[in-house]
C-alpha cells in the first residue's frame, strides 16, 4: 500500500490535475468577465504557459515564492496557475494591505518575485529590493503592466514542473493571536485533495456555471471557487468586485454561487432577489464566517433555495460541509454540516479528553488537506498540533448525535468581519503606539452587514487628551481598512480580573450592542 507521502512517478502538480478538468472543446468559453471579455479554455492554457515560461526563464531558485498584491483580474488568476505550473510557490496578498503590512510579509517570505499594481510600484519595489527580491513586475486591472508585456515574448508551450504531492504550492498568511502573521504552507496535495473532495461532495456536474464574486487572495475565492470550476471544466462568470445587482443580473445564466455571509445579506436587500431570479441556480454555498439563521431562513423564503454552509480555514481548506445530497441529510442552518470525506474531526476538553456528542470543546482536525506547518516557525507549528497529529483549529464547537458540527465560538481572540479575519492583538499593538495612548483593547461587536466589526476601547496616558476620531484616522493611514475599528471609546481604565488580564467579556457586554 502506498502512503500519501511516498514519492510517486506521477506528476503531483496541482495545475496538471486542474488542466485535466478542462473540457474537450478548448475553444468554448472558460471565463466571461463583467466588462465583456471572454477567455476560452485554450486562452487559459496558452496564457498560463506563457507566464510560466516567463517565470521559468528568470533562473529562480527551487521553491521561490511569487508574492502578488494586485487587483482582481483573470490575469491575476492566470499568474496563480502559472506559478503552480512553473513549480514555484504562490503568495497572495490582500489589496488592502498597506506599507507596514507588506514590509512584514515580504521580509518574512523573502519572495524572489513580487507582482504589484503600477500605482504601488514605487513603495512596493523599494521594500522588495531591500528584502532581496530579484524581480518586481506590475499588473493592473486593465491588463497593462510589465508582467504581461514580458510574458507576450515567452513561449506558449510549457511542460508543467514535476511536483510531489508534498511539495509546496502556496503560502497563505493568517494573522497570529499574539501579533505577527504566520504563513500557512499548503502543498499541491493539500489543495488537490480538498478540491477533489468538494467536486464530488457538492455534486459539480456538466453544465455548471459559477458566479465568481469573491476576492482571489484567500482560500474561498482562490481555491474553493476557482479549483471547483476548473476541475469541473465549468465556465466562470467573473465579477471584478462584488456587486449585488450584477450578481442578480448574471444569476439566470449561472448554477453555482459562493459567498461569505455579508454577500448574502447584501443580496437579500435587493428587491430583485426572487424565486424567478434564482430559478436556474443549483447551489448557493456560504462560509468563512457564521451565517446567521435569519439569513439562512430568509434566503429559503425568497429564493426557494437552502444555502449550504461549510466551514474551513486557511491552514486546512474546507473541513466540514452541510450535505448537498438530500439522501445524506438536510442542510441545517446554524450548523456547518459533517466532516468532509477524509477529514477526521474531534472535540476535546481542556484536559485533552475526547468529548461525547453535544458537548462543547476545542475542535481538532486531521486529513490530507491539513497544511504542512507555518513558514519558518517550527515551534509555533509544533504548538498547534497535538502529539497524535491533530491540528488545533482554535474554534470551539460540538458534534451532535447525527454528526452535524456546530461552531459556537473561538478560543482564539479573532474578529471575522465581512469574511476577513482581524486579530485584535495586531490592531491593539498599532493603537498602543499612538501618542498619548496608555493601552487599548479591541473587541468584536455584532454588525448587520459585516456580521462582526472591531470596536476599540482606549485609555490615555496621564495628562494626555485623546480624540477617538483621530485614533481611527491614524489607523486608517497605516492599516488595511477592514482591520480599522469602526468605533472607538476613550475610558479611564480597562476592566481587569484578579490576574490583571483585560476582561474583554465585560467590554463586550458593555459595548456589545455596537452602540
Ligand atoms: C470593506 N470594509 C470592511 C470590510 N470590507 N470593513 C470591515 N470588514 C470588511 N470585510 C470597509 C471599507 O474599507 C469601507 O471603509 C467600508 O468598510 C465600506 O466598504 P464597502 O464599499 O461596503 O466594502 P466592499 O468593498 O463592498 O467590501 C465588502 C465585501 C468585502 C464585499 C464584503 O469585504 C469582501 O469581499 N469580503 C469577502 C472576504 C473573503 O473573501 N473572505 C474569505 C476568506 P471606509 O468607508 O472607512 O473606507 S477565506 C476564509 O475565511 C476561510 C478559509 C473560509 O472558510 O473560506
Ligand atoms: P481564516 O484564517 O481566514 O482561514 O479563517 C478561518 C476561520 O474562519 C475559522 O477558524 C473559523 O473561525 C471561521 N469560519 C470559517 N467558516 C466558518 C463558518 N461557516 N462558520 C463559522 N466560522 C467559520
Amino acid at each position: 500500500m502506498q502512503n500519501r507521502n511516498t514519492p510517486t512517478s506521477a506528476n503531483g502538480n496541482l495545475f496538471v490535475a486542474l488542466r485535466a478538468g478542462f473540457p474537450q472543446d478548448l475553444d468554448s468559453v472558460a471565463v466571461e468577465t463583467d466588462d465583456g471579455l471572454f477567455y476560452s479554455w485554450r486562452d487559459l492554457e496558452r496564457a498560463s504557459a506563457m507566464l510560466a515560461s516567463l517565470l521559468g526563464s528568470l533562473q529562480l531558485p527551487a521553491g521561490a515564492r511569487i508574492a502578488v498584491q494586485v487587483e482582481k483580474s483573470v490575469e491575476a488568476m492566470l499568474l496563480y496557475l502559472a506559478t503552480l505550473r512553473a513549480g514555484f510557490v504562490y503568495l497572495p496578498l490582500n489589496q488592502a494591505y498597506q506599507q507596514a503590512e507588506i514590509e512584514y510579509f515580504i521580509g518574512n517570505a523573502e519572495p524572489a518575485v513580487v507582482v504589484c499594481t503600477g500605482k504601488n510600484f514605487g513603495w512596493v519595489s523599494k521594500i522588495a529590493f531591500k528584502a532581496g527580491t530579484q524581480y518586481v513586475f506590475t499588473l493592473n486591472e486593465d491588463r497593462s503592466g510589465s508582467l504581461l508585456e514580458r510574458a507576450t515574448h515567452c513561449s506558449d508551450q510549457q511542460q508543467p514542473a514535476f511536483k510531489q504531492a508534498d511539495d509546496l504550492a502556496a503560502i497563505l498568511y493568517t494573522s497570529g493571536t499574539t501579533g505577527r502573521s504566520k504563513g500557512a504552507m499548503l502543498s499541491h496535495g493539500n489543495l488537490l485533495s480538498n478540491a477533489r473532495v468538494l467536486k464530488d461532495y457538492w455534486g459539480w456536474r456538466a453544465g455548471d456555471v459559477l458566479i465568481h464574486a469573491l476576492p482571489i487572495f484567500h482560500v474561498h475565492g482562490l481555491f474553493v471557487a476557482i479549483h471547483g470550476a476548473l476541475l469541473n471544466g465549468s465556465k466562470m462568470i467573473w465579477l471584478g468586485r462584488f456587486d449585488p445587482k450584477k450578481v442578480l443580473e448574471k444569476m439566470p445564466q449561472a448554477t453555482v454561487f459562493m459567498g461569505v455571509p455579508t454577500l448574502y445579506v447584501r443580496l437579500l436587500s435587493e428587491p430583485g432577489l426572487t424565486l424567478e431570479a434564482a430559478r436556474q441556480m443549483r447551489l448557493f454555498i456560504a462560509g468563512s464566517a457564521p451565517l446567521l439563521i435569519e439569513t439562512f431562513t430568509e434566503w429559503q423564503k425568497r429564493t426557494g433555495h437552502t444555502i449550504l454552509e461549510r466551514y474551513g480555514m486557511s491552514e486546512t481548506g474546507m473541513l466540514t460541509s452541510n450535505p448537498y445530497d438530500a439522501g445524506q441529510g438536510a442542510r441545517r442552518g446554524g450548523t456547518v454540516g459533517f466532516p468532509l470525506p477524509g477529514v477526521s474531526l474531534r472535540v476535546q476538553d481542556d484536559a485533552g479528553a475526547a468529548l461525547p456528542s453535544d458537548e462543547i470543546g476545542a475542535i481538532q482536525v486531521k486529513g490530507p488537506n491539513v497544511f504542512k506547518g507555518y513558514w519558518r516557525m517550527p515551534e509555533k507549528t509544533a504548538e498547534e498540533f497535538t502529539s497524535d497529529g491533530f491540528f488545533k483549529t482554535g474554534d470551539v464547537g460540538k458534534v451532535d448525535a447525527l454528526g452535524y458540527v456546530t461552531i459556537v465560538g473561538r478560543s482564539k481572540d479573532l474578529i471575522i468581519s465581512g469574511g476577513y479575519n482581524v486579530y485584535p492583538a495586531e490592531v491593539e499593538a498599532y493603537i498602543n503606539e499612538l501618542p498619548g495612548v496608555e493601552e487599548s483593547a479591541v473587541i468584536g461587536v455584532p454588525h448587520p452587514d459585516f456580521g462582526e466589526v472591531g470596536l476599540a476601547v482606549v485609555t490615555a496616558k496621564p495628562g494626555a487628551a485623546l480624540d477617538p476620531a483621530q485614533i481611527i484616522a491614524s489607523l486608517k493611514a497605516t492599516l488595511a481598512n477592514f482591520k480599522v475599528p469602526k468605533q472607538c471609546y476613550v475610558i479611564d481604565a480597562l476592566p481587569r480580573n484578579s490576574m490583571g488580564k483585560v476582561q474583554k467579556n465585560v467590554l463586550r457586554e458593555r459595548y456589545g450592542s455596537g452602540r
